[in-house]
């Protein structure tokens, strides 16, 4: 057996955070895992370090789903963001062991390929809708077949999903949560005309999708929904916040625009309703933050009994190491919808050197043994750690409100 000997965290910042746990077993074999909890970085960085890794001293690096139930049942305190964040990265780190051992690309040991590559949305946004529509362009011209498409607001100082860089976006951008203001009413007069515009400059053989980030009530997403219908959205993100799943019921119930949920969500008890009663469309839960492959195979299977499918969150906290297993993941589930896609930075990059690739619109994890990551650990330990936080959002009488 190939027993584990080690297990470490590496903490870097090569332009954003990412935690990365690194497996090794008695004869070398190592496996990484993504342990990147953006804004709370620290809080996994110790869970593992100082409750994981001596558990995991001296077991079967195979036994992947006994050391899942182990880290999952034997915490005694189930779930949360930050438990099963450091269980997915332990996960990762085994596929990539088993893997590398077999001699086999992780989406071989989940089954084999069940598509040659999976579509990958990119993310074009602008402070107007015309500069939208521009970079919805380049995406277009650089072979994207989904683009997700965030404007700015007028007479809103700034938004969600609207970059500085046209090429990159970091949302956790200070030391302190940096203070926005919201206004519901001004964020619903601009989306459908950027719709409109849209459909009428890009035409109807793209894909095109829209994040709300959790800032509606039920009967204001329903009311969304109903004034994109025309332009026929591929879905629509976070309508509002999903702690009370039966909430989507009432959307539901007014629009017939695809629905996706679940960035947030860390297990499959998140999902449950929203899966049974079919009230979404797409579930967007993903490996790192979803107990890891293990788990979210779970998730994908209940979801495939009610036609609901996968569309993995695949943002730039969501570190190369995670978009190598998320794809292993979906060229393996056969109830693939969509993969989110933001490219890291070259910086990122060269300390994550990876398998995957994109051509057309489309993305393949790589035939590498494993999942097809490595760190380089030297250029790693260059970059310190920085603190940084998400934004906070208030409301323009300054009532605190959903980020
Ligand atoms: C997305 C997400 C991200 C999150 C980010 C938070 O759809 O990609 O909403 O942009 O805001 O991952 O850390
Ligand atoms: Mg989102």
């Amino acid at each position: 057996m190939p027993k584990i000997v080690a297990a470490r965290v590496i903490v870097t910042c090569p332009g954003r955070n990412f935690v990365t746990l690194k497996i090794e077993c008695d004869d070398g074999t190592t496996g990484l895992g993504d342990a990147t909890l953006n804004g709370r970085e620290l809080a996994v960085a110790a869970y593992l370090t100082e409750h994981v890794v001596p558990c995991l001293i001296g077991r079967d690096a195979h036994r992947i789903e006994d050391i899942w139930q182990y880290l999952y049942k034997g915490a005694y305190w189930r779930r949360g963001p930050v438990t099963m964040t450091a269980i997915a990265a332990v996960d990762m780190a085994l596929w990539d062991i088993k893997g590398k051992l077999a001699g086999l690309a992780v989406y071989q040991l989940l089954g084999g390929a069940c598509r040659e590559g999976a579509i990958v949305y990119g993310h074009a946004n602008g402070t107007t809708i015309e500069e939208t529509i521009e970079a919805a362009r380049e995406y277009q011209r650089q072979g994207y077949r989904a683009i997700r498409l965030q404007c700015g607001v007028p007479g809103m100082a700034s938004t969600y999903g609207v970059s500085k860089d046209k090429d990159f976006y970091e949302p956790a951008d200070s030391d302190l949560p940096t203070e926005n203001v919201w206004s519901t009413a001004k964020y619903l007069r601009v989306v459908p005309e950027l719709f409109a515009a849209a459909r009428e400059a890009l035409g109807w053989d793209v894909h095109l999708l829209h994040d709300i980030h959790h800032r509606l009530t039920p009967i204001e997403a329903g009311r969304l929904g109903k004034d994109l219908e025309p332009y026929r959205p591929f879905w629509l993100e976070d309508a509002t916040p999903a702690e009370n799943q039966a909430a989507f019921r009432l959307i539901r119930q007014h629009t017939t625009a695809p629905l996706a949920v679940g960035e947030v969500f860390n297990s499959i008890w998140d999902a449950k309703t929203l899966i049974e009663e079919q009230l979404i469309d797409y579930i967007r839960a993903t490996v790192v933050h979803a107990g890891g492959i293990t788990h979210l195979r779970r998730i994908a299977a209940l979801a495939d009994l009610y036609q609901v499918r996968t569309g993995c969150h695949g943002a730039t906290d969501l570190s190369p190491v995670s978009m190598a297993a998320a794809l292993h993941f979906d060229l393996s589930v056969p109830n693939f919808g969509i993969q989110e896609y933001m490219r890291h930075t070259p910086e990122t990059d060269a300390v994550f050197p990876h398998a995957y690739t994109f051509a057309d619109g489309m993305m393949h994890p790589g035939d590498a043994p494993g999942l097809g990551v490595d760190i380089d650990e030297a250029l790693a330990a260059g970059y310190e750690y920085k603190r940084a936080f998400l934004p906070v959002n208030r409301l323009e009488d300054g009532t605190l409100w959903s980020w």
